[in-house]
């Protein structure tokens, strides 16, 4: 971040996007030309300064979650991004990035053993970092597949400490009006939020993401953590993080929130139940437009399923 800002001088604030930071940055060391600007003694402080955690990626790649189609590629998956915080629009690369991710503390409250703050670095020294490939399927009918990096989700849980009478995770993204143009928009009930049932954050998919592209996440993909459930249409996978609630009630996410009968708790994938305005039974490829048939869980029945054995009165999959 520090070595962002002393690099004003040197590109202009339209040129700042994290892939030309990144190149620049990197340009920039080769010439040995910030550890002399910003009076450090060399490349790996100024690089640690810029990120902290960058020294932990690439990390090693899990070999259970394959995928049934190409990865998609980097400049697509960043490029088409939704992220209301920042706009209406997919092209959110610009504005996401004044996001200030460091330092960046984390509230864990509501049913735990001792509530807790603790800092995305020292969560992060606590935690196994791994890179899985998984489908990520919007609500609105799009899809990819990218290598995220992150954690189990119940590693999460298990860092936490929950109390026995603790049912739901709620996740609560951060509230910054002079950072975020979107959240001045008042018909929306922000912060953004999302939850799950304890069983579902338990679940060997649930994943806890910090990183994509063997790298720590660029600002447009939720930085520094935010949630993937693959089998679960998009708007569940809350970006930017900043508590964690365990609680004896089902929390309400915020398009719940928003449109209650178009988007509810469960929100799984299934190509058989239309959202309302629109059919889910094929979605589109971000990166080349193909079309392909959208698949029950997303795919991940073998994994999820059992969960929601025996509730079938509940709005699964809207
Ligand atoms: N805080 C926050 N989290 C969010 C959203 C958002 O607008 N704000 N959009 C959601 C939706 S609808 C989708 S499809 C995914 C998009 O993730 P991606 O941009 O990494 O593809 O983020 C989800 N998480
Ligand atoms: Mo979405």
């Amino acid at each position: 971040m520090h070595i962002l800002k002393r690099r004003g001088w040197e590109i202009p604030e339209s040129a700042a996007t994290p892939e030309h930071v990144y190149l620049s940055r990197r340009t920039l060391l080769g010439a040995g030309m910030i550890g002399a600007a910003a009076g450090l003694v060399g490349p790996a402080q100024a690089q640690a300064q810029g990120d902290p955690s960058a020294a932990l990626y690439p990390a090693p790649r899990n070999p259970r979650y394959v995928l049934d189609r190409p990865v998609t590629p980097e400049a697509s998956a960043s490029t088409v991004n939704n992220y209301y915080e920042f706009g209406g629009n997919y092209d959110v690369g610009r504005a996401a990035a004044k996001l200030k991710t460091r330092p960046w503390v984390i509230t864990i409250d509501g049913l735990v053993e001792t509530p807790r703050q603790v800092g995305i670095d020292d969560l992060l020294k606590a935690v196994t970092l791994e890179e899985r490939l998984y489908r990520h399927r919007c609500v609105e009918a799009w899809s990819m597949a990218v290598p995220w990096t992150g954690f189990p989700m119940k590693a999460l849980v298990d860092y936490a400490k929950p109390l026995g009478s603790a049912k739901y995770l709620r996740f609560e993204t951060f509230l910054d009006r002079s950072v975020a143009p979107g959240q001045s928009g008042r018909f929306y009930p922000w912060p953004y939020v999302e939850g799950v049932t304890m069983a579902e954050a338990t679940n060997d998919l649930a994943f806890m993401v910090t990183g994509i592209y063997g790298k720590p996440a660029q600002n447009q993909f939720g930085a520094p953590l935010r949630v993937a459930l693959p089998w679960k249409y998009g708007f569940k996978s809350i970006k930017a993080i900043v508590k964690v609630s365990f609680l004896e009630t089902r929390p309400k996410g915020f398009w719940e929130v928003v449109q209650g009968s178009e988007y509810g708790f469960w929100a799984n994938v299934n190509p058989q139940v239309s959202h309302p305005r629109w059919s889910q039974a094929t979605e589109k490829d971000i990166a080349t437009g193909e079309r392909r048939p959208t698949l029950l869980y997303n795919g991940y029945g073998e994994y999820v399923a059992g969960l929601y054995a025996g509730m079938e009165k509940e709005r699964l999959f809207l």
